[in-house]
């Protein structure tokens, strides 16, 4: 039995390379990912107000619905499709140290030296927006020194989701455990595996309501299916590592969160916050 996961979990990520673990995500967890996507959505259209195009701000409107709204009145603006730096705050700090967050790390990385890797993002996904539906990649086509480590994604939808709303496929059954080379995805421009080696995959969609994580290692294949509801697709995606081989990757904008061998290790959030001194707004 891990922390909070049982032994047949444990057992079923080691082996398949991902887990959806139900109902893992406690109500303040997901109310603390709430708020910071709220706050995230309220500057972005403060923002195209600010810029002159945008007259309303569109308050009224609930969040499921407001950016999409806003964004459409205001032309289509650009703006930053998988926010992390201007997502860096408190709030962040302590979503990303929920005790149920980094229990789950721990039952998965199999240690209580538990790092914070410094690549998280936050996914709205307007409906019908193709240059945000993410294409089959693997995390460490990212991070390549991440190639021989474990780094363990965690996907945390903030609504159910489905094939029709952009949930994740995983390539379930995939057991190859390669990193392949990045190639750009011609529509969205994201990174990811190229045509052909895309072939053999066959996609699981994963159904997920929220307080749900999905859980896969920097190897896993995995995609997001289209939004084709009319409302926002909201979603974190968050990544631990064993702190004694912490990635040069993961370490730089990430933090030591948890540690038996040696509580002092841990790092505060004044101390995390340095790390981004350098990283402009607006940037990842
Ligand atoms: O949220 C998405 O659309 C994609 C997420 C993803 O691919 C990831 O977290 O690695």
């Amino acid at each position: 039995m891990g922390k909070i996961l049982d032994h047949d979990q444990i057992d079923f990520y080691r082996r398949e390379g991902y887990l959806l673990a139900k109902g893992i995500v406690p109500p303040d967890a997901l109310a603390l990912a709430r708020g910071i996507l709220e706050q995230w959505s309220d500057n972005t259209i403060a923002g195209w107000v600010k810029a002159g195009l945008l007259s309303n701000p569109m308050a009224e409107i609930d969040f499921q619905r407001r950016l999409a709204a806003a964004w459409n009145a205001a032309g289509r603006p650009h703006y930053v499709r998988s926010p992390r730096r201007d997502l860096v705050g408190p709030a962040m700090y302590r979503f990303l140290t929920h005790p149920a967050l980094l229990d789950l790390a721990q039952d998965l990385l199999g240690t209580p030296e538990v790092s914070v890797h410094g690549i998280f993002n936050a996914r709205p996904k307007l409906p019908d927006q193709n240059w945000t539906t993410t294409p089959w990649h693997q995390d460490a086509q990212y991070y390549r020194d991440a190639e021989n480590v474990h780094v363990l994604s965690i996907w945390i939808p903030l609504q159910h989701v489905n094939e029709s709303n952009s949930c994740l496929q995983v390539a379930a059954g995939w057991k190859q455990n390669v990193l392949y080379e990045g190639v750009n995805d011609e529509e969205s421009g994201f990174l990811g595996l190229s045509k052909k080696d895309r072939e053999n995959l066959s996609g699981l969609s994963i159904e997920m309501d929220a307080g749900d994580a999905l859980c896969f290692n920097q190897l896993m294949p995995h995609r997001a299916m289209p939004n084709s509801t009319d409302t926002i697709r909201w979603s974190m995606d968050l990544r631990y590592e064993a702190t004694p081989n912490a990635t040069e990757s993961g370490r730089k904008q990430g933090f030591v969160a948890r540690s038996e061998a040696d509580p002092a290790s841990v790092e505060t959030f004044e101390q995390w916050l340095v790390k981004w001194a350098a990283i402009p707004a607006g940037q990842y």
